[in-house]
């Protein structure tokens, strides 16, 4: 069978398998924008201001890069985001540019950035195009590990089973386990089932991407993410996970009849289906995130004299590389955007 990508050099495209550089090392700039923008807000009450400024800024620093993208998980559809919403093409599109599909949450966890919590991130997958599971924007059951128990979850079975599957995997004791929960009413019954098993809980006000992010490192202590959240976050989880070697699992939850219509118009006809973590996200992908306030895998950003600093991931699947990036921003040699994102240079020190 012809390889997409020897189509594509004859029609000008280049696809994101047929490229030798890291496209993630160049997007970390557009989630360290996101980041420092959202970071005005820390605290002040205003998630959708926040979201506005990271929205923003991820969107203007996406027009810098070489690629034809187009957004298949953003801020919504277009009748109800004015920008990153489904369908909108971003990057310079010049041709050559390679066809790429894009994730976005500009600002994971609104709430925690408004509020000063943990783990407020702005986030960016990509893979080619068609590689993203498009996600209607209802809910997700999710159970994600890290590389340690990959191949031992099972999201049909009970919580209970899962735990001892993966504390065997990790040749563990089950109370060895830390699971991270969204804290909510809903998972009332699965809180109870986990701390019957004896294993410990971080229950996390918003934030399950950072959650499932945190179980394919093992610094972080975490084991397990456990529990519902949204759907779009379930494939970008996905997409973190297929780089750093975890799993994941997800199985869709709807609300409503039209919930369940929006997920058969986005071609989603099996509603009780397991994804598994490269149906959520598949071949190659490239991952890249910059925390906003402090969080399980990396810090929040950081004012200082001269500028910030930030903190970010950078990862792609096809190597398994994850990078650590620790950045200085200069604002004094490269303008930044205040609250109202408004260029402005920071007085010289
Ligand atoms: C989670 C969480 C997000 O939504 O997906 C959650 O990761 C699920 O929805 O940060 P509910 O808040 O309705 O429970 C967020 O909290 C917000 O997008």
């Amino acid at each position: 069978m012809k390889q997409p990508w020897a189509v594509a050099h004859r029609t000008g495209h280049i696809y994101l398998a047929d490229m030798d550089r890291n496209l993630a090392l160049e997007v970390v700039r557009v989630t360290e924008a996101a980041a420092l923008a959202a970071a005005r807000y820390v605290g002040l009450g205003d998630r959708d201001g926040a979201d506005r400024a990271a929205t923003e800024a991820m969107r203007r620093t996406f027009g810098y890069m070489h690629i034809h993208g187009r957004v298949v998980i953003g801020e919504g559809e277009r009748d109800e985001a004015p920008m990153l919403y489904i369908g909108e093409e971003l990057g310079d599109g010049t041709n050559g540019a390679p066809e790429i599909d894009i994730a976005v949450d500009p600002l994971e966890g609104t709430n925690l950035c408004a509020d000063g919590g943990n783990d407020a991130l702005a986030v960016v997958a990509m893979a080619e195009e068609g590689h993203f599971l498009n996600a209607p924007d209802t809910y997700m059951d999710k159970i994600a590990v890290g590389p340690g128990a990959r191949g031992a979850i099972n999201i049909r079975k009970s919580a209970t089973y899962n735990l001892g599957a993966i504390a065997e995997a990790k040749r563990v004791r089950v109370d060895d386990l830390t699971a991270v929960i969204l804290d909510r009413p809903r998972h009332e019954a699965l809180v109870a089932e986990v701390r019957k098993a004896g294993v410990r809980i971080r229950l996390i006000s918003d934030g399950d991407v950072g959650g499932a992010m945190a179980t394919a490192d093992e610094a972080t202590g975490i084991d397990v993410l456990l529990g519902t959240g949204g759907a779009p976050e379930g494939v970008l989880a996905a997409a973190a996970l297929r780089c750093m070697g975890g799993d994941m699992q997800g199985v869709l939850k709807f609300r409503n009849d039209d919930e369940r219509a929006r997920a058969t118009r986005m071609g989603i006809t099996d509603h009780d289906r397991v994804f598994a973590v490269d149906d959520l996200a598949a071949g190659d992908v490239m991952f890249a995130a910059t925390g906003v306030t402090d969080g399980f895998l990396m810090r929040g950003v950081r004012f200082t004299r001269t500028g910030a600093r930030t903190s970010s991931i950078v990862m792609r699947s096809r190597s398994g590389t994850v990078r650590h990036m620790e950045t200085s921003h200069h604002f004094e040699r490269h303008p930044v955007y205040d609250r109202g994102g408004n260029p402005r240079r920071s007085r010289s020190p």
